[in-house]
């Protein structure tokens, strides 16, 4: 199914920005990708990263693969939104693409941790939406962690260590997701961001709208 915009292209809005966080397993990039499919009003943030690529990964369109000296380079040059370290690695929004895209008239869709999110949060709390997405019980999250089997038996062990820290941030978003049925979070994330996209402040153009349903 596709979604229409949330009103008519001639009633211009503010772009926003979605924030999908989750512990590793919990569901989300399935989520996200099905909601970029869906969509066409909303790009992925690409971001950068340290870690190698698993299989399957192509660097450009998962993330851009770069070398930690790289990686501090863009640091320096100050071309991050935001950037962490999560697990062992360093991962970092490149800011351009994500100002192009808001000026373009479409929304971004961020893959990013706590920290992230935060680093975000105090520099455009305004346009952000946040959602955070829970695993149903923990035996589900290390099933789902080892059936994705690309990653080896101690890089799972250690993102199930993490999982508990991770979703200790759960109250710092704006709203909460259990995943246990996936077609359903899907729907619930492409609801959250519809309604979102309908709210008053965004709608830079709707008072001129309105002036011209008026006849004023
Ligand atoms: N702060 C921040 N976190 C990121 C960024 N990109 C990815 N992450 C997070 O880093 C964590 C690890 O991502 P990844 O290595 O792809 O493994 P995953 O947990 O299986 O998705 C996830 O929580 C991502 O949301 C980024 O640009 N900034
Ligand atoms: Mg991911």
């Amino acid at each position: 199914m596709t979604f229409p915009p949330a009103n008519l292209p001639n009633v211009p809005r503010r772009g926003l920005m979605l924030v999908l966080s989750s512990p590793s397993g919990a569901g989300k990039s399935t989520i996200s990708r099905a909601l970029l499919e869906r969509d066409a009003d909303i790009a992925l943030s690409v971001s950068a990263t340290t870690r190698p690529p698993r299989p399957g990964e192509v660097d450009g369109k998962d993330y851009h693969f770069v070398s930690v000296e790289t990686f501090q380079q863009m640091v320096a040059a100050g071309q991050f939104l935001e950037h962490a370290r999560v697990f062992d690695n360093y991962y970092g929004t490149p800011r351009q693409p994500v100002e192009d895209t808001l000026a373009a008239g479409r929304d971004v869709l961020f893959d990013i941790d706590w920290q992230g999110t935060q680093q975000l949060g105090q520099n455009a709390r305004a346009d952000l939406v946040t959602v955070f997405i829970l695993p149903p019980s923990l035996a589900e999250l290390e099933r789902r962690l080892h059936t994705r089997a690309q990653d080896s038996a101690e890089v799972v062990a250690k993102r199930m260590s993490k999982a508990g820290d991770e979703m200790s941030h759960w109250f710092e978003y704006d709203y909460i997701l259990l995943n246990a049925d996936i077609d359903r979070s899907i729907a619930r994330v492409q609801a959250v961001l519809d309604a979102e996209r309908l709210k008053r402040d965004r709608q830079v153009g709707m008072a001129r709208f309105v002036n011209g349903l008026r006849g004023q």
